[in-house]
């Protein structure tokens, strides 16, 4: 069994050799990018054993995708190559400053990845973790993906623990009603992360933390992400992980929680106690895959079992790396420092 499976399209990534407009920007440097396989690589650095379940094309992006993740040290033995579909790419900008507004170029339509389906993809290799990292970008690819996304979140007994990142893709949902869609595949999942902004923009739920709790009660542990202020969770005392999943770790004792108040405009049905967590501020390179960054650092800090206040903590540290990274992916602190700074009492973490 391995600690973590993710599913999902990655993509060669083109990085700009300077700031300004896509129109204007010379060249690129080659990376690599795509949320679930930003979390493969980020957890197999930091020590867990990952297997990253995709398709990619029979060329050579897909040569270096594969080659690339597999040298973080993830399983890419259940990645398919479709010889008649290519690997999908991006271009993007460096961003604003400011505003951290990038423009992103997608050509991915079409692609190898956008045909995974129930009937092509190893199902027993995707179930076999003790977590399944999931994202909404894959419910957005496909009428195939999406039926793939909702056959694994299926409330059966015996599944992994799911988590879910909603990572709302304006771009990507067109004419679709990805509000629907993400907020369905979340309520499936046993852990969800989402930022307040993009639970405003998909779902139009504004109010901070306790609203999104409001408008996503079934998840077991939710973490909403607050962007440079922090972030809060809300780890459910009924459920911690659902339908008696796979998942064997013991529930890890929570420290530094503290009793949500009571919210006139959105009713929640039980008070789940939340933890916040101030971020760490940093010289900001590139917000892109910072997510991914935190999502990574929040589950290997589960794994281990450490407490929410922690598991915060190491989401932060992780997406700290990510921040000041000008590429989607970067490497995590060594485990030792994490711990150590982790464990700094809380007048350090602001
Ligand atoms: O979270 C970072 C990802 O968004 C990036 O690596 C590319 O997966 C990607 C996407 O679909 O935007």
């Amino acid at each position: 069994v391995v600690d973590v499976v993710t599913l999902g399209e990655s993509m060669v990534t083109f990085l700009p050799s300077r700031p300004g407009r896509l129109a204007d920007v010379p060249s690129f440097d080659r990376a690599i990018g795509g949320a679930e396989s930003n979390v493969a690589c980020t957890l197999a650095a930091a020590g867990h054993s990952v297997r990253w379940v995709s398709r990619v094309g029979a060329d050579g992006f897909g040569d270096h995708l594969v080659e690339a993740i597999g040298a973080y040290g993830v399983d890419v033995t259940a990645v398919r190559r479709d010889p008649a579909r290519p690997t999908g790419i991006y271009f993007r900008t460096a961003g604003d400053r400011a505003t951290d507004a990038h423009e992103v170029a997608y050509y991915r339509a079409g692609s190898a990845a956008s045909a995974m389906s129930v009937g092509n993809t190893d199902l027993d290799a995707v179930r076999a973790g003790r977590v399944l990292h999931l994202s909404g970008i894959t419910a957005a690819l496909s009428g195939e993906c999406l039926g793939l996304l909702r056959a694994l979140t299926v409330p059966v007994s015996g599944r992994p623990l799911v988590s879910f990142d909603v990572n709302y893709r304006a771009g990507l949902w067109a004419d679709a009603d990805g509000a629907g869609v993400l907020l369905e595949l979340a309520r499936r999942a046993d852990v969800v992360f989402v930022g307040e902004d993009e639970a405003e923009e998909a779902w139009g739920v504004a109010g901070g933390p306790e609203a999104v709790r409001a408008a996503l009660p079934e998840p077991g542990v939710l973490v909403v992400k607050q962007g440079a202020a922090g972030a809060t969770a809300f780890v459910s005392a009924a459920r911690s992980c659902g339908q008696s999943c796979r998942w064997g770790g013991s529930r890890p004792k929570e420290s530094g929680t503290r009793q949500a108040p009571a919210s006139d405009t959105h009713p929640r049905p039980a008070p789940t106690p939340s933890t916040f967590v101030p971020a760490l501020t940093v010289d900001v390179v590139a917000t892109i895959g910072a997510g991914d960054a935190f999502a990574a650092g929040f589950l290997s800090a589960t794994l281990r079992g450490l407490p929410v206040r922690d598991r915060l903590r190491h989401g932060h540290l992780t997406a700290a790396a990510a921040l000041t990274a000008p590429g989607d992916l970067a490497v995590p602190p060594a485990r030792h420092h994490a711990d150590r700074l982790a464990a700094l009492d809380d007048q350090a973490w602001g």
